[in-house]
């Protein structure tokens, strides 16, 4: 096995060499600071699927006194064909010494065998103070490419692009912080045109990482699924003794049993987000995104979190919704408007007819106690009956999911999740409607999914997955 390819990323301090490195490693612990002079020392960071290194980037610090190291290597030059054994030798002699150690530092992989990623910022104008720099990795002799990354509003990579394509093999404009994907491998497949000893490893590397890509896709749908089938079926119990029962009113009965289901299903959301945030190896995203939330006097869903996750009536009559309880009568038949009472009555009305409620609010699951027996009592609180809280724990997972998949390791920025203004699932397939509704009828009545059911279940969330990530492309 021919060994993994290395890059170098240099280039002048703060122009987003740490960030193309974490984008590039899937690596969000690199530093990346205000502050020029971060990274003083070279930091290797390989990128590895199933324990094997498919390649590895270094962080090196940026060039100091690069005029100086030129005027160096000139002066200890002969002819074009001695530069690179110039440039090492620089390395080699100046090892230790202060006023080059940064160069040294960034250098060492280099003559190592490294290829060049050389970063600049096309959002300022290019100068010639960069040509000393470019012409030293040029002395080098290794494969290079550069990225016009741009940092600020402005665009100057016009003039980038002509200057550097006088020094370097490849030019292309990559943005640390939002590239997507696509062209994160596009500049893996440039660098194995560059060097032939590492096209087979860069190819496979591609190959690993769609694949990777794929899997990351179906095992999200997979915790989406679990996390689902946790929330939907969740119940809160508390068995009572005679006195027990007898000090407590139902009320604060059902206060604590349903703060504790709250608690619950908040806790299970958040540990979904952490899942699939791990999965993409993002360890250390700030997230801000509204709890799930309800009235908790009327046990109603927050109406502000229905309206944006919740589907249409159009939609549920699709997905196969109230077939069997509604029967001839019609899906409109059991909507309900939102002048309808107090939480209790629909509560009521919803446990009698064993049927859905979808009016202009939605309801959470009623208490139960259930009959004395052995002189102890059992109160229950959940599963909830009404299905527009899978689509809402549903619409909210996908989206963060989303965000997810698509963020590179250098960014930094809060993850605000905010709800659609839109009912994202409507472009979902009947067969996927049926199968997540159907999955969720089951949940509810606490009876678990066969494998075979879970199977399905995931393959439907991952087609409403994709049928989000279509939306989005589209809508950009
Ligand atoms: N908006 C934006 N900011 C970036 C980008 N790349 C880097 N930065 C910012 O530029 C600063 C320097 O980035 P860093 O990667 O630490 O640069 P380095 O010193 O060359 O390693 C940081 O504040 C980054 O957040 C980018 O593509 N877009
Ligand atoms: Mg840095």
């Amino acid at each position: 096995m021919t060994k993994a390819p290395v890059f170098a990323v240099v280039g002048h301090p703060n122009k987003g060499k740490s960030s193309v490195v974490a984008t590039l490693s899937q690596n969000d612990a690199i530093a990346i600071a205000l502050e020029p002079g971060t990274t003083r020392a070279r930091q290797n960071y390989p990128l590895s699927v199933d324990g094997r290194t498919l390649y590895t980037l270094v962080d090196t610090p940026g060039f100091q006194r690069p005029r100086r190291v030129l005027q160096w290597l000139e002066a200890h030059s002969i002819a074009a064909s001695d530069h690179p054994e110039t440039v090492r030798a620089f390395v080699l002699q100046h090892r230790g010494d202060d006023r080059y150690v940064d160069e040294c530092e960034l250098l060492a992989p280099v003559v190592e065998g490294a290829g060049i990623i050389y970063v600049v910022d096309g959002s300022v104008p290019y100068s010639s103070e960069h040509e000393a720099e470019m012409t030293i990795l040029r002395w080098t002799g290794r494969p290079s490419l550069a990225l016009i990354n741009s940092i600020g509003p402005d665009d100057f990579s016009d003039t980038w692009q002509a200057a550097l394509g006088q020094f370097f093999q490849v030019v292309r404009k990559f943005d640390a912080v939002r590239a997507p994907f696509e062209q994160h491998l596009s500049l893996l497949r440039a660098f194995g045109q560059l060097e032939p000893d590492w096209e087979t490893a860069l190819e496979e590397a591609t190959r690993f990482l769609s694949d990777q890509r794929q899997q990351r896709r179906h095992q999200s749908a997979g915790l989406i699924a679990r996390a689902l089938e946790d929330l939907m079926s969740h119940q809160e119990q508390r068995t009572l003794t005679l006195n027990q029962v007898a000090e407590t009113s139902d009320a604060t009965l059902a206060e604590t049993l349903r703060d504790r289901w709250y608690r619950h299903q908040r806790r299970r959301e958040q540990s979904l987000r952490i899942d699939i945030e791990h999965l993409y190896q993002h360890q250390r995203i700030r997230r801000q995104e509204a709890e799930l939330q309800w009235h908790s006097q009327h046990d109603l869903f927050a109406e502000d979190t229905r309206k944006h996750w919740a589907v249409s009536k159009r939609y549920l009559a699709t997905a196969g919704f109230g077939a069997g309880a509604v029967g001839g009568a019609g899906i409109d038949a059991v909507t309900f408007g939102s002048s309808l009472g107090a939480g209790a009555l629909v509560g009521g009305l919803i446990g009698a007819a064993g049927s859905y409620f979808y009016g202009d609010r939605f309801t959470l699951p009623a208490l139960n106690i259930g009959p004395l027996k052995d002189g102890l009592k059992t109160a229950s609180f959940g599963p909830v009956q009404d299905s527009q809280f899978g689509y809402v724990v549903l619409g909210r997972a996908v989206d963060h999911w989303w965000h997810i998949s698509h963020r590179n390791h250098a960014g930094r920025e809060l993850l605000e999740l905010e709800p659609a203004d839109h009912h994202w699932l409507e472009q979902l397939d009947k067969t996927s409607r049926r199968e997540l509704q159907r999955a969720f009828d089951r949940c509810r009545r606490q009876r678990p999914l066969s494998h075979q059911g879970r199977e399905k279940f995931t393959a439907a969330i991952e087609r409403a997955m994709t049928a989000y990530d279509d939306w989005r492309l589209n809508r950009a």
